[in-house]
Protein backbone atom coordinates (compact mmCIF):
# COMPACT_ATOMS: atom_id res chain seq x y z
CA UNK A 1 0.00 0.00 0.00
CA UNK A 2 1.65 3.22 -0.52
CA UNK A 3 2.64 5.62 2.07
CA UNK A 4 0.16 8.50 1.31
CA UNK A 5 -1.50 11.13 3.79
CA UNK A 6 -4.26 8.28 4.10
CA UNK A 7 -2.71 6.02 5.80
CA UNK A 8 0.28 7.94 6.69
CA UNK A 9 0.69 7.63 10.63
CA UNK A 10 2.61 9.88 13.09
CA UNK A 11 4.61 9.16 15.91
CA UNK A 12 2.90 10.54 18.92
CA UNK A 13 4.12 11.04 22.66
CA UNK A 14 6.52 11.97 24.56
CA UNK A 15 9.98 13.08 24.26
CA UNK A 16 12.53 10.91 25.25
CA UNK A 17 16.28 11.64 25.59
CA UNK A 18 19.25 10.00 24.29
CA UNK A 19 22.41 10.08 24.70
CA UNK A 20 25.11 10.11 21.65
CA UNK A 21 28.83 9.58 22.09
CA UNK A 22 31.56 11.07 20.24
CA UNK A 23 34.49 9.47 21.84
CA UNK A 24 34.41 9.50 25.64
CA UNK A 25 34.86 6.15 27.87
CA UNK A 26 32.49 7.18 30.39
CA UNK A 27 29.82 8.08 27.64
CA UNK A 28 29.90 4.19 26.44
CA UNK A 29 28.12 3.64 29.94
CA UNK A 30 25.45 6.12 29.18
CA UNK A 31 21.90 4.48 28.54
CA UNK A 32 20.57 4.67 25.11
CA UNK A 33 17.07 5.24 25.22
CA UNK A 34 14.79 2.90 22.89
CA UNK A 35 13.05 5.09 20.41
CA UNK A 36 9.87 3.22 18.95
CA UNK A 37 7.47 5.06 17.00
CA UNK A 38 4.40 4.96 19.42
CA UNK A 39 0.69 4.67 19.40
CA UNK A 40 -0.34 4.30 15.71
CA UNK A 41 -2.72 7.15 15.58
CA UNK A 42 -4.22 8.41 12.33
CA UNK A 43 -3.88 11.71 10.93
CA UNK A 44 -6.51 13.08 9.01
CA UNK A 45 -5.66 13.61 5.94
CA UNK A 46 -5.86 17.43 4.38
CA UNK A 47 -6.74 18.51 0.79
CA UNK A 48 -2.94 18.34 0.63
CA UNK A 49 -1.18 15.28 -0.18
CA UNK A 50 1.99 16.67 0.74
CA UNK A 51 1.04 18.89 4.10
CA UNK A 52 3.27 18.50 7.21
CA UNK A 53 1.78 15.91 9.61
CA UNK A 54 2.50 15.01 12.95
CA UNK A 55 3.63 16.84 15.87
CA UNK A 56 5.59 19.80 16.65
CA UNK A 57 8.78 20.12 19.01
CA UNK A 58 10.13 23.16 20.24
CA UNK A 59 13.97 23.42 21.01
CA UNK A 60 15.37 26.52 22.20
CA UNK A 61 19.39 26.23 20.77
CA UNK A 62 22.26 28.57 22.02
CA UNK A 63 24.73 29.85 19.95
CA UNK A 64 27.76 30.87 21.60
CA UNK A 65 31.44 31.83 21.58
CA UNK A 66 33.84 29.38 22.53
CA UNK A 67 36.97 29.56 24.52
CA UNK A 68 39.23 28.79 21.81
CA UNK A 69 37.79 31.71 19.32
CA UNK A 70 35.71 29.66 17.37
CA UNK A 71 31.77 29.12 17.42
CA UNK A 72 29.11 26.65 18.94
CA UNK A 73 25.31 25.74 18.63
CA UNK A 74 24.56 24.12 21.83
CA UNK A 75 21.11 22.84 23.85
CA UNK A 76 21.96 24.88 27.02
CA UNK A 77 23.68 28.12 27.92
CA UNK A 78 27.51 27.42 28.19
CA UNK A 79 27.49 23.88 26.35
CA UNK A 80 27.72 24.99 22.86
CA UNK A 81 29.86 22.07 21.06
CA UNK A 82 31.29 21.49 17.61
CA UNK A 83 29.61 20.28 15.72
CA UNK A 84 26.31 21.44 17.64
CA UNK A 85 23.70 18.94 18.77
CA UNK A 86 22.49 16.03 16.28
CA UNK A 87 18.92 17.27 15.38
CA UNK A 88 16.10 14.81 14.47
CA UNK A 89 12.75 14.73 13.26
CA UNK A 90 10.22 12.20 11.88
CA UNK A 91 9.12 12.31 8.75
CA UNK A 92 6.21 14.36 8.81
CA UNK A 93 7.25 16.58 12.25
CA UNK A 94 7.46 19.72 12.78
CA UNK A 95 10.63 21.69 14.57
CA UNK A 96 10.54 24.72 16.19
CA UNK A 97 13.70 25.99 17.03
CA UNK A 98 14.06 29.04 18.93
CA UNK A 99 17.55 30.63 18.53
CA UNK A 100 19.23 32.24 21.14
CA UNK A 101 22.40 34.44 19.97
CA UNK A 102 24.17 35.00 23.05
CA UNK A 103 27.48 36.56 20.97
CA UNK A 104 28.09 39.60 19.32
CA UNK A 105 28.21 38.48 15.84
CA UNK A 106 25.13 38.47 13.54
CA UNK A 107 24.55 34.73 12.59
CA UNK A 108 21.76 32.54 12.07
CA UNK A 109 20.83 28.92 11.52
CA UNK A 110 20.14 27.19 8.08
CA UNK A 111 18.72 23.87 6.99
CA UNK A 112 19.36 21.60 4.44
CA UNK A 113 16.55 18.73 3.34
CA UNK A 114 13.47 20.20 5.19
CA UNK A 115 10.49 22.64 4.59
CA UNK A 116 10.60 26.22 5.57
CA UNK A 117 9.46 29.55 4.83
CA UNK A 118 11.34 32.50 3.47
CA UNK A 119 11.36 34.19 7.45
CA UNK A 120 12.90 30.57 8.62
CA UNK A 121 15.51 30.62 5.62
CA UNK A 122 18.43 31.75 8.14
CA UNK A 123 20.07 33.91 5.25
CA UNK A 124 20.50 37.71 5.25
CA UNK A 125 18.81 37.66 1.78
CA UNK A 126 15.41 36.96 3.07
CA UNK A 127 16.09 39.47 6.23
CA UNK A 128 16.11 35.93 8.38
CA UNK A 129 19.30 36.11 11.16
CA UNK A 130 19.66 37.24 15.08
CA UNK A 131 21.37 40.21 15.23
CA UNK A 132 24.19 40.19 18.17
CA UNK A 133 21.65 39.31 21.65
CA UNK A 134 18.79 38.44 19.62
CA UNK A 135 16.36 35.63 20.28
CA UNK A 136 14.42 34.50 16.96
CA UNK A 137 12.76 31.41 16.17
CA UNK A 138 12.96 29.17 12.70
CA UNK A 139 10.74 26.56 12.04
CA UNK A 140 11.56 23.93 10.07
CA UNK A 141 8.76 21.29 8.28
CA UNK A 142 9.11 17.65 6.95
CA UNK A 143 6.52 15.48 4.75
CA UNK A 144 5.99 12.11 3.94
CA UNK A 145 6.39 11.17 0.62
CA UNK A 146 2.76 11.27 -1.67
CA UNK A 147 1.42 10.76 -5.23
CA UNK A 148 0.60 14.04 -6.00
CA UNK A 149 -2.73 15.29 -7.97
CA UNK A 150 -1.01 14.26 -11.27
CA UNK A 151 0.65 10.70 -10.36
CA UNK A 152 4.19 11.72 -10.02
CA UNK A 153 5.74 10.81 -6.28
CA UNK A 154 7.06 13.57 -4.39
CA UNK A 155 9.95 12.39 -2.56
CA UNK A 156 9.47 12.55 1.46
CA UNK A 157 11.96 14.38 4.00
CA UNK A 158 13.78 11.66 5.15
CA UNK A 159 17.52 11.59 4.97
CA UNK A 160 20.56 13.17 6.37
CA UNK A 161 20.84 16.54 6.07
CA UNK A 162 22.41 18.93 8.10
CA UNK A 163 22.06 23.31 9.05
CA UNK A 164 25.03 25.55 9.96
CA UNK A 165 25.04 29.63 10.18
CA UNK A 166 24.59 31.44 7.15
CA UNK A 167 25.23 35.45 8.41
CA UNK A 168 28.21 35.76 10.30
CA UNK A 169 30.40 38.71 8.75
CA UNK A 170 28.65 38.09 4.71
CA UNK A 171 25.74 36.57 3.48
CA UNK A 172 26.98 33.25 3.34
CA UNK A 173 27.16 32.37 6.73
CA UNK A 174 31.12 31.88 5.57
CA UNK A 175 33.00 32.06 8.45
CA UNK A 176 30.48 31.09 11.12
CA UNK A 177 30.97 27.66 8.94
CA UNK A 178 34.96 27.85 9.33
CA UNK A 179 34.39 28.88 13.30
CA UNK A 180 32.15 25.67 13.92
CA UNK A 181 28.54 26.73 13.37
CA UNK A 182 26.99 23.65 11.86
CA UNK A 183 25.81 20.07 13.16
CA UNK A 184 23.86 16.71 11.47
CA UNK A 185 20.27 16.92 11.19
CA UNK A 186 18.53 13.58 10.10
CA UNK A 187 15.10 13.42 8.96
CA UNK A 188 13.74 9.49 9.98
CA UNK A 189 10.65 7.52 8.30
CA UNK A 190 9.10 5.43 10.50
CA UNK A 191 10.31 1.89 10.32
CA UNK A 192 13.72 3.25 10.26
CA UNK A 193 16.04 1.35 12.44
CA UNK A 194 17.06 3.14 15.18
CA UNK A 195 21.24 2.96 16.15
CA UNK A 196 22.61 2.13 19.36
CA UNK A 197 24.94 5.76 18.50
CA UNK A 198 25.08 8.27 16.21
CA UNK A 199 28.28 10.13 15.34
CA UNK A 200 28.70 13.39 13.59
CA UNK A 201 31.61 13.60 11.35
CA UNK A 202 32.46 17.04 9.30
CA UNK A 203 34.90 17.39 6.81
CA UNK A 204 35.10 21.22 6.91
CA UNK A 205 38.29 22.91 5.08
CA UNK A 206 41.33 20.79 6.42
CA UNK A 207 39.82 19.56 9.33
CA UNK A 208 37.53 16.95 10.63
CA UNK A 209 35.24 18.63 13.50
CA UNK A 210 37.22 21.98 13.11
CA UNK A 211 40.25 19.18 14.91
CA UNK A 212 42.87 18.36 12.95
CA UNK A 213 45.08 14.88 13.85
CA UNK A 214 45.67 14.09 16.63
CA UNK A 215 42.95 15.52 18.02
CA UNK A 216 40.26 14.73 15.89
CA UNK A 217 37.46 12.88 17.62
CA UNK A 218 37.95 9.01 18.45
CA UNK A 219 34.73 7.63 17.80
CA UNK A 220 33.76 4.36 20.18
CA UNK A 221 31.59 1.60 19.56
CA UNK A 222 31.24 -1.92 21.01
CA UNK A 223 31.64 -5.18 19.03
CA UNK A 224 27.70 -5.78 17.08
CA UNK A 225 26.30 -2.11 17.92
CA UNK A 226 24.88 -0.34 15.25
CA UNK A 227 26.38 2.65 14.96
CA UNK A 228 25.31 5.29 12.47
CA UNK A 229 27.78 8.37 10.77
CA UNK A 230 25.92 11.08 9.61
CA UNK A 231 28.75 12.87 7.27
CA UNK A 232 29.03 16.33 6.06
CA UNK A 233 30.85 18.27 3.90
CA UNK A 234 31.95 22.08 4.42
CA UNK A 235 34.74 24.69 3.34
CA UNK A 236 36.50 25.11 0.32
CA UNK A 237 37.63 21.56 -0.51
CA UNK A 238 36.53 18.43 -2.03
CA UNK A 239 36.83 15.48 0.37
CA UNK A 240 35.99 11.78 0.15
CA UNK A 241 34.83 10.45 2.92
CA UNK A 242 36.28 6.73 4.19
CA UNK A 243 35.89 4.23 6.84
CA UNK A 244 38.12 1.13 7.28
CA UNK A 245 36.70 -2.24 7.72
CA UNK A 246 33.33 -1.25 7.18
CA UNK A 247 30.77 -0.92 4.30
CA UNK A 248 27.35 0.34 3.53
CA UNK A 249 24.82 0.68 0.51
CA UNK A 250 25.07 4.04 -1.31
CA UNK A 251 21.39 4.57 -0.22
CA UNK A 252 19.29 6.84 2.21
CA UNK A 253 20.11 4.17 4.99
CA UNK A 254 22.92 1.95 4.02
CA UNK A 255 21.37 -0.54 4.11
CA UNK A 256 20.15 -3.02 1.17
CA UNK A 257 16.31 -3.71 0.58
CA UNK A 258 17.44 -7.46 -0.35
CA UNK A 259 19.89 -9.72 -1.99
CA UNK A 260 18.96 -8.54 -5.50
CA UNK A 261 19.32 -4.96 -4.45
CA UNK A 262 22.06 -3.84 -6.87
CA UNK A 263 22.77 -0.45 -4.78
CA UNK A 264 26.20 0.12 -4.95
CA UNK A 265 28.09 -0.94 -1.75
CA UNK A 266 30.53 1.33 -0.41
CA UNK A 267 33.55 1.80 1.50
CA UNK A 268 34.53 5.51 0.38
CA UNK A 269 31.81 8.52 -0.82
CA UNK A 270 32.45 12.11 -1.91
CA UNK A 271 31.84 14.44 0.67
CA UNK A 272 32.16 18.17 -1.24
CA UNK A 273 31.45 21.47 0.40
CA UNK A 274 27.24 21.20 1.23
CA UNK A 275 27.21 17.15 1.09
CA UNK A 276 25.78 15.56 3.40
CA UNK A 277 25.13 11.52 3.75
CA UNK A 278 24.71 9.04 6.54
CA UNK A 279 24.40 4.99 6.70
CA UNK A 280 24.86 2.64 9.66
CA UNK A 281 27.29 -0.37 10.07
CA UNK A 282 27.36 -2.96 12.70
CA UNK A 283 30.33 -1.59 14.29
CA UNK A 284 33.09 -4.87 13.60
CA UNK A 285 31.08 -7.05 11.75
CA UNK A 286 33.09 -9.70 9.56
CA UNK A 287 36.54 -8.10 10.91
CA UNK A 288 36.30 -8.02 14.74
CA UNK A 289 36.82 -5.69 17.33
CA UNK A 290 40.49 -2.98 17.12
CA UNK A 291 41.24 0.64 16.19
CA UNK A 292 39.94 1.26 12.75
CA UNK A 293 40.75 4.24 10.72
CA UNK A 294 38.03 6.69 9.19
CA UNK A 295 39.97 9.49 6.99
CA UNK A 296 39.50 11.82 4.33
CA UNK A 297 40.77 9.67 1.01
CA UNK A 298 42.46 12.76 -0.93
CA UNK A 299 45.98 11.97 -0.14
CA UNK A 300 47.17 15.24 1.16
CA UNK A 301 43.81 15.80 3.33
CA UNK A 302 44.81 12.91 5.32
CA UNK A 303 48.19 13.31 5.59
CA UNK A 304 47.68 17.04 6.59
CA UNK A 305 45.32 15.48 10.04
CA UNK A 306 42.09 14.61 8.39
CA UNK A 307 42.11 11.25 9.90
CA UNK A 308 40.65 9.65 13.19
CA UNK A 309 40.18 6.42 14.83
CA UNK A 310 36.83 4.56 15.00
CA UNK A 311 37.63 2.08 18.28
CA UNK A 312 35.53 -0.91 18.19
CA UNK A 313 36.07 -2.72 21.66
CA UNK A 314 34.92 -6.11 22.60
CA UNK A 315 31.24 -6.80 23.25
CA UNK A 316 32.39 -6.51 26.96
CA UNK A 317 33.64 -3.09 26.49
CA UNK A 318 37.22 -4.25 27.22
CA UNK A 319 39.98 -3.02 24.93
CA UNK A 320 40.93 -5.61 22.00
CA UNK A 321 44.29 -6.46 21.81
CA UNK A 322 46.67 -4.29 20.06
CA UNK A 323 44.20 -1.34 19.55
CA UNK A 324 46.08 0.71 22.63
CA UNK A 325 49.59 0.48 20.70
CA UNK A 326 47.23 0.95 17.41
CA UNK A 327 46.30 4.47 19.23
CA UNK A 328 49.49 5.46 20.25
CA UNK A 329 50.97 5.15 17.10
CA UNK A 330 48.43 7.62 15.81
CA UNK A 331 49.03 10.29 18.32
CA UNK A 332 53.04 9.99 17.89
CA UNK A 333 52.54 10.03 14.04
CA UNK A 334 49.77 11.84 13.51
CA UNK A 335 50.42 14.98 14.77
CA UNK A 336 49.59 17.95 12.62
CA UNK A 337 48.37 21.80 12.05
CA UNK A 338 45.37 22.87 10.22
CA UNK A 339 44.62 26.50 10.10
CA UNK A 340 41.25 26.08 10.65
CA UNK A 341 41.45 23.88 13.78
CA UNK A 342 42.61 24.17 17.31
CA UNK A 343 46.14 23.59 17.94
CA UNK A 344 45.58 22.35 21.58
CA UNK A 345 42.59 20.02 21.51
CA UNK A 346 41.39 21.62 24.03
CA UNK A 347 38.57 19.11 25.68
CA UNK A 348 36.66 22.22 26.96
CA UNK A 349 35.30 22.67 23.10
CA UNK A 350 35.53 19.23 22.67
CA UNK A 351 32.16 17.81 22.06
CA UNK A 352 32.48 14.73 24.66
CA UNK A 353 28.71 14.20 24.81
CA UNK A 354 25.71 14.88 22.46
CA UNK A 355 22.56 14.69 24.28
CA UNK A 356 20.01 15.09 21.82
CA UNK A 357 15.81 14.72 22.22
CA UNK A 358 13.59 12.43 20.31
CA UNK A 359 9.67 12.85 20.02
CA UNK A 360 8.44 9.18 19.64
CU1 LIG B 1 39.61 15.98 2.26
Amino acid sequence: MPENSTDARTARGGVSRRTVLTGTLAGLMAPTAALALGADSAVAAGSDPIAALGTTRHITIYAERLASGQYGYGLAPGKATIPGPLLEMWEGDTLQIELVNNTDKRLSIHPHGVDYDTESDGSPFNASFNEPGETRTYTWRSHVAAQDADGRWVPGSAGYWHYHDHAMDGEHGTAGVRAGLYGGLVVRRKGDVLPDRTYTVVFNDMSINNKAAPNTPMFEAHLGETVEFVAIGHGDQLHTFHLHAHRWANNRTGYLTGPDDPTPVIDTRDLNPGDSFGFQVKAGHRVGAGAWMYHCHVQFHSDGGMAGIFLVRNADGSMPDGAQEAIDRFHQHGSHDATTTEKSGKQTDTQTTQTETHSH
